[in-house]
This record gives structure tokens, sequence and C-alpha cells, in this order.
């Protein structure tokens, strides 16, 4: 059946049966368009501005104000009215009613997958499913693959934008076999990886005033996990915010609206704001560690208000940045007090997420919290449910002024020397994808059969699977193990 469908532009879920359709002409007189531009569908994300379009109705080509998409370029975009009603000026779209007899579709497909992604309405071929709240399209492989919008959070400078333009390159290598391919279109395309390509190609760390705001990102991952050989495929949509939007809860409101509708938190924290830590910024300026507590409380506030809860229900990966800086400053290293952690390790989790190095690294970052005086941090994680510490480092090192050689002159930037080494950045978006029921985890145990011999068994098992269940299934390979172990061994190769 339909997989329950996120759209990227407005962050709201809704059933994959629940779609509206944009007619591709005039349904009165049904005239052919005559242009192909009138059947175009604009209304993506990030619209064209189109400043020469009629703004009334227009029964030659049959277009007229969208009002869903011309609230969703006021309300989200905070365009003025008159782009916006210019953007929204289009063929209409309309609710389909299956049991209209105007109406066709496949029934076959709609029995067996509870949904269609076309339909046949008094002639026309509808082939451009929208959001039923927006207007805005849906992204193919809605309604078939699972769909997540992961928000990352936390105050300004934080490391954020850096944080989720690492991860997109990190899961293309990292021990799930992963490809990520960019799902929203060519013009949000050129934004996102514009990104990608001035850090992680020139190796330059953006100034927060020059870079562009991103509109939430979808990808398609595609995976392989350690219980099966078959490739699984996830959309996860990744979302980004101004560390000054999450001070407060009205602009929260305004430009965190995809916050409620997240599968999961990642919480960035920078250490450098403790003042245990000795780091000198680059004009000496700290920015008070105070904010991201009240960052914290901030996004529980809003989470729980109009709720009955006390706590936010979403997990949420509590992720300090800028390990580097730790690690320059001699924290988790072998002679420091919190060494329990192998900050720089790769290859952590071989297609299951490895739980006990999870569970290490929360105890460890929690001991190293206590430590240096911020207890509050960790008491502050009663606020959510379900929650972790993590840490990590997106860039491996810390970003200086650079000199070089440019085309017809000396070029100075801040930026990386050398090459980017991140390290445990893709640890908190596998906990969230785990806690998904998206990538499995892995329970082994040791037993002796009568005759005193060792075995081991184990099963990987889902976050939603109940621990009954799970200890069924281990008891079941105890005991066949046994049974077989204690038949004479002329027996043993017909038992599997
Ligand atoms: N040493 C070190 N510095 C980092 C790392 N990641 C980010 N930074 C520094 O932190 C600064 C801010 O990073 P951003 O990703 O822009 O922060 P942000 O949270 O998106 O900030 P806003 O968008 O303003 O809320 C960068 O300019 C870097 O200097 C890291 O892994 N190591
Ligand atoms: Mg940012
Ligand atoms: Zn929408």
């Amino acid at each position: 059946m339909g997989k329950e469908i996120i759209c990227p532009y407005c962050c709201k879920r809704f059933q994959p049966n629940h779609v509206d359709f944009r007619l591709v002409r005039l349904v009165e007189d049904n005239v052919e368009t005559e242009k192909k531009e009138n059947t175009e569908l604009p209304g993506m994300g990030i619209p064209t501005q189109g400043k020469n379009k009629p703004k009334t109705k227009d029964y030659n080509q049959g277009k007229e104000q969208d009002e869903k998409l011309y609230r969703y370029y006021i309300d989200y975009l905070n365009m003025n009215e008159s782009d916006a009603r210019d953007e929204a000026f289009l063929l209409p779209a309309i609710t389909v009613d299956y049991q209209s007899p105007e109406l066709y579709f496949d029934e076959l497909a709609m029995a067996k997958y509870g949904y269609v992604t076309e339909v046949t309405y008094k002639g026309q071929k509808l082939t451009k499913r929208l959001c039923p709240h927006c207007h805005n399209p849906i992204i193919d492989g809605a309604g078939k693959y699972d769909m997540f919008l992961i928000s990352v959070i936390g105050d300004t400078n934080v490391g954020k934008t850096i944080y989720l333009t690492v991860l997109q390159e990190m899961l293309k290598k990292d021990m799930f076999k992963g490809t990520i391919q960019f799902m929203g279109t060519e013009q949000e395309k050129e934004l996102c990886f514009g990104n990608i390509d001035k850090l992680i190609h020139e190796k330059k760390v953006l100034d927060a005033n020059l870079r562009q705001k991103l509109p939430p990102m979808p990808f398609q991952y595609t995976y392989e996990t350690a219980d099966s050989k078959d490739p699984k495929s996830c959309i996860v949509i990744f979302c980004d915010i101004a560390g000054e939007d999450c001070r407060s809860a009205d602009t929260m409101e305004r430009n965190g609206y995809h916050i409620k509708a997240s599968s999961g938190l990642l919480f960035l924290i920078d250490p450098t704001r403790f003042s245990a830590i000795k780091f000198n910024t680059e004009d000496g300026m700290r920015i008070a560690n105070r904010y991201q507590l009240e960052v914290i409380t901030a996004i529980n506030r809003y989470l729980i208000a109009n709720t009955f809860e006390e706590q936010t229900k979403i997990p949420t990966a509590l992720v300090i940045t800028k390990g580097d800086i730790l690690r320059d400053l001699d924290y988790f290293t072998e002679d420091s007090k919190v060494s329990t952690l192998n900050i720089d390790q790769r290859d952590l989790h071989p297609g299951y997420l490895d739980m006990d190095e999870i569970d290490q690294v929360d105890h460890t970052v929690q001991h190293f919290l206590k430590e240096i005086g911020e207890e509050e941090l960790c008491n502050h994680r009663r606020l959510f449910r379900t929650s972790n510490f993590f840490l990590c480092s997106s860039l491996g090192k810390n970003p200086s002024l650079i000199e070089r050689i440019g085309v017809d002159s000396m070029e100075k930037f801040i930026g990386i020397n050398g090459a980017i080494k991140p390290y445990r950045v893709t640890e908190p978006f596998y906990w969230l994808m785990m806690e998904n029921n998206i990538i499995p985890c892995r329970i082994a145990h040791k037993f002796q059969d009568s005759k005193g011999q060792e075995h081991e068994i184990s099963a990987f098992y889902y976050a939603n699977e109940t621990k009954e269940s799970l200890y069924h299934r281990l008891e079941q390979q105890r005991k066949l193990i046994s049974r077989k172990n204690a038949l004479p061994s002329l027996f043993k190769r017909f038992i599997k």
C-alpha cells in the first residue's frame, strides 16, 4: 500500500490517494493549448519571477489564480502580493473524486497500491500530482518510498549548514553502500550543489551572509543493510534553518514550519561556546552558551505547544560539532580524562547500527559535559523523549585564512587547508534512521549447550520490533542449535 507523503515545500503530510492534479488544458471548451508554455507546470518551490503575466482570469487560456499556491508564495516564501499573483496564475488544479463518472484511472493499480500516479479527466491525461495543501508538485517516487524529513536546528554559527553539506557527501561513500540522488527542481539543485561545490571542491567556508537560504532538499537515498542483499530506497528531505530563527516561537513558526513535520531532529551544539573551552575565535568574540540552551527550550516549547505532552516526541540527536577543536585541545585523546572514545574512527556501522558504539558515544559525551561543568546541557535532555548525544567534526580541522594564486591576483579566503576530513558525521543520521525503522541493529548472545560448548546467536532487528518478539527469535535459534548439537553427528546435516 502507498506510503505517506511529505510535501517538501509546505512540509505537510498526506496519503498518496489524496493528491490534486493540474489540468493540462482548458476544460470548458476543451481547446488544445497553443503554446507549450501554457501547459508547463510552474509553481515549483522557487519560482521564476515572471513579471509580465496577466493577473486576471484569462478565458482564452483557461488560467486563473491558484489560491493555494498564491498563499504558499505569500506565507512560506514571503513574496509580495503582486509577484505571488503572477506566479500562481496557472491552469486550474482539480481535487480528484475517484467515484466521478468523468474520471478514469487504473483500478487494478489502485486496488494493489492504494493510489495512482495518473488519471484521465474529461479526456485529459493528468500526470502532474500536486500537494493538496499548497499545490506544489509532488516529487517522483512519493507514495512508493518511505519519506523522512530531517531538520537540522541550533543557534547561529554552530555548524548546521556545513554539517548538512558534508553529510550529503558522506552518505555516498558509507558502509551502507549508499547513493543519493537529488529529487528537487534544477533550480533548487543549483542552489544546493552550489554550497557543496564551494565547500567540498573549492574548500571555501562561505560567510553566513553570503550563503543563500536553502529550501527543503529532497534526496532519494538508496542503501544496503546487512540483513538483506536487496538495495532499499527512501526519500529523505533535509531542512536547514538560520540559527536566529530558532530563538523565538514566532520566527520558528514562520521559518521553521518543517520542524513539526520532522521524523528526526539534529540538534547541533557548538562546544567553543563552553566557558571551559579555551578557544580563540577569529574576532575574539564569544557567543554566549546561554543562547544554545535557550534554543533547546524554545524548540521544545514550540513543539509541545497545544498538546498534552511534556516532552518532544520526535527523536532528537544532540550533536556536539567542531570535534576537531576539542581534539586539538587534547580532549578525547589518549592522555585526556575523556579518552574512552576514538573520535576519528571510521566505518563503525557495517550495514547496521552498532548500538554499543552509540551508547558509548552517549556516555562519553555526557561525561565530557559534566567534566567541563556543562551539566545543564545534560539536564536539558529531559525535554526530549528519545535522545542521544553525539560528537562529530564536519571539516576535521579548523578553517583558516588561505592565500592562493587566483586567475590574475592573490586570492584570500577562509577555507580548509588540504583535504576535508570529516568524522562521525553520518552517525547521528543513522541513529535517526534506526529510530525510524529504516536501518537495523544487531544483537548477539553467547551461550553454552548441554555439552559445555560455546555458541553465538545473533539477530538483526528494527526499532519497532517488540523485545518479546526479538527474544523469541533468539530463543528459537538457541533451541535449534542445542537440539542439533544433542543429536548424533550423522543427523546434524538434515537440520538447517
Ligand atoms: N573547526 C571547525 N569549525 C567548523 C566546523 N563546522 C563549521 N565550523 C565553523 O562554524 C562556522 C559556522 O558554520 P555554519 O555551518 O555556517 O553554521 P550555521 O549553524 O549554519 O549558522 P547560521 O546559518 O548562521 O545559523 C563556519 O564558518 C566554520 O568556521 C567544523 O567541523 N570544525
Ligand atoms: Mg546556516
Ligand atoms: Zn505542500
